[in-house]
């Protein structure tokens, strides 16, 4: 008989996760942990089975616009897929918005809601993109302090009922790009009472949602983000047709090709300024961060399948007379790919962690101060370390890593957005220029991480703890020294950013290692500091590259 391949499966998502289970029982408290725990068993069974089934039987469908119906009425109808509509209902009722605004839960809300997104979304064809922007959009309104739109909106974005609970859009990238965001042409005209719209959104994520924010001018109002005022808007009216809005096409992307995107002509839709009528940009910032942090936890989730599928075909895939998982050198790539994974979910559940402490009135002025600069620090380090991770797993897979219809190709294609949307490696790498502009953020950042680093005191830790000190303070010293060089900053921003990112992730590593060790958990959170802390943690350059990079690229 021919020879023929195992496929890959995707276990209970909670039960086969040693790192979340260690790491929830030192981050929650252990009553709450009780409680909590049978609805991340549930949803890992629910996201390692029958979902991942059902992923994989609906590979090839994707949402399908209709413009216009039989008898010439504009329509645009979305038709998402199987796995989204699925995806909708359990989400709403498993409040992956709501959870997040739990007061109940004080500081873990944050926490609890990222818990139930990790276990659950690996199988959910990126419906964490509408989830994030929900989330955002609630965050957004209650920093507004419009009580008007609070209180119509919210109630709606935090419902745990599919029948009632709204998704909201994030319109931001126009046709001008998605970065600059303060060039939007989008302008916003007075007319009569209302406010409308005219103008053409070119990336819009979700275009099934029912409310959106976005960015436009008043007419009249200077160039520049302060000349813009951030917008709300409902997509559709009583009759559930869109107002003054057509959706021109669905984009074609490399990945995400469940998540509907689409490119839209605002045509006078009536909308809302949420917060006066400039500083739009700065009043927007708010969705951003949070987008961010889903952006993170979207990449260690990706990580986390690719390494969990890698890993169960390495135990039945055999090749030179040994299956995979006996293979020393393939045992040494997947070691690297679980570090790397480890780093990544310690640094995203930090950022997370710090949210919920903040937004609970329970974070200390220096967890504030930290939590702006590791925000952008966690979403560029981890969305690259996706990319690679999944590009690993592909190769580990061979040629049916490399084929569309094992469904493995799809881990790398839906990984490259993660550097791209919610602000590019670069775009971010400034935002932590940005960031250490405000006074302190630098102190706390260097006070957190180094207390983390000097938390080893297993000897096998040691120089760990010591590359990781090393390299934070090179990165003190490249800035102190590089501070008022303009265009040196600029140049090096991305080495140094990333380099903070790897140094925070070596902290968290080093720091969860000991307390393992204290704590009775073994020696894998050891090996993986260890082995992590042997990877590239200081990519900044001393030397002028400027006038190499010039010559390289002119
Ligand atoms: O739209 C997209 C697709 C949506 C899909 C969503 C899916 C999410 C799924 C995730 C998980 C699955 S993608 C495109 C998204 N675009 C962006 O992310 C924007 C990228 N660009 C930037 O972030 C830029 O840095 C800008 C737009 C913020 C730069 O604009 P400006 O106007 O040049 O910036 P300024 O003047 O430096 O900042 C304006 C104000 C300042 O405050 P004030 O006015 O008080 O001086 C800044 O300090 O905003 C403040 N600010 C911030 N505050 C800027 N950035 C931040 C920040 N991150 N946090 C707090």
């Amino acid at each position: 008989m021919a020879f023929h391949q195992p496929p890959p499966t995707l276990g209970n998502q909670y039960d086969s996760d040693v790192l979340l289970q260690e790491y929830l029982e030192r981050n929650l408290p252990a009553e709450l942990r009780k409680r909590l725990t049978p609805e991340y068993r549930e949803l890992g069974e629910l996201s390692g089975g029958e979902l991942y089934r059902l992923s994989l039987a609906d590979l090839d469908n994707e949402p399908v616009h209709t413009t216009w119906d039989a008898w010439g009425n504009r329509v645009d109808h979305v038709e998402v897929t199987d796995v989204w509509k699925r995806a909708q209902v359990i989400c709403a009722e498993h409040g992956l918005v709501a959870a997040g605004y739990d007061s109940e839960l004080g500081p873990y809300a944050r926490l609890h809601q990222h818990v139930l997104n990790y276990v659950v979304q690996a199988s959910l064809d990126t419906y964490n993109c509408p989830l994030a922007m929900t989330d955002g959009a609630a965050r957004t309104l209650l920093d507004s302090g419009n009580q008007a739109l609070i209180d119509h909106a919210l109630p709606r974005l935090l419902s745990r009922d599919p029948s009632t609970m709204w998704t909201s859009g994030q319109w931001m990238t126009e046709r001008i790009g998605g970065s600059d965001v303060a060039q939007t042409e989008t302008i916003a005209k007075q007319e009569g009472d209302a406010w409308r719209l005219y103008g053409t959104k070119w990336f819009t994520s979700a275009t099934t949602a029912d409310m959106a924010l976005t960015l436009a001018r008043p007419e009249g109002n200077p160039p520049g983000g302060r000349g813009l005022a951030m917008f709300y808007l409902e997509l559709r009216d009583e009759e559930g047709r869109l107002q003054n809005l057509h959706i021109n096409r669905l984009k074609d992307k490399f990945g995400t090709r469940k998540l509907p995107t689409a490119e839209l002509t605002l045509d006078g839709v009536a909308a809302v300024p949420v917060a006066g009528l400039e500083n739009g940009v700065r009043n927007i910032t708010p969705m951003l961060n949070i987008t961010r942090t889903w952006n993170a936890i979207a990449a260690v989730i990706g990580m986390r399948r690719a390494v969990a599928l890698t890993r169960d075909y390495a135990t039945k895939r055999e090749a030179f007379g040994a299956a995979l998982i006996d293979k020393p050198l393939h045992v040494d790539t997947m070691a690297d790919m679980v570090a790397e994974t480890q780093g990544a979910f310690l640094l995203s559940f930090r950022v997370v962690e710090l949210l919920g402490r903040i937004e609970s009135g329970e974070a200390s002025d220096a967890e504030q101060l930290v939590s702006r600069l590791l925000t952008p620090i966690g979403k560029l380090t981890t969305g690259k370390q996706a990319v690679a991770i999944a590009s690993e797993a592909l190769e580990a897979f061979g040629g049916a890593g490399y084929v569309n219809d094992t469904g493995l190709s799809r881990l790398l294609a839906d990984a490259q957005v993660l550097p791209i949307w919610e602000g590019t490696t670069n775009v971010l790498s400034l935002d932590t220029l940005r960031a250490l502009k405000q006074e302190g953020v630098w102190h706390a950042f260097v006070e957190d991480t180094r207390a983390r680093l000097a938390a080893a005191k297993e000897s096998g830790l040691q120089a760990s703890a010591e590359r990781g000190g090393a390299a934070l303070r090179h990165a003190d010293q490249w800035l102190s020294e590089t501070l008022s060089e303009r265009d040196l900053l600029e140049a090096g921003a991305r080495r140094f950013a990333m380099t903070l990112g790897r140094v925070a992730e070596l902290a968290l590593l080093v720091d969860h290692a000991q307390w393992c060790l204290d704590h009775g958990r073994g020696e894998r959170a050891l090996a993986a500091a260890r082995r992590f802390a042997r990877s590239r943690i200081d990519l900044i350059e001393d030397d002028d590259f400027m006038g190499e990079s010039r010559l390289l690229v002119d």
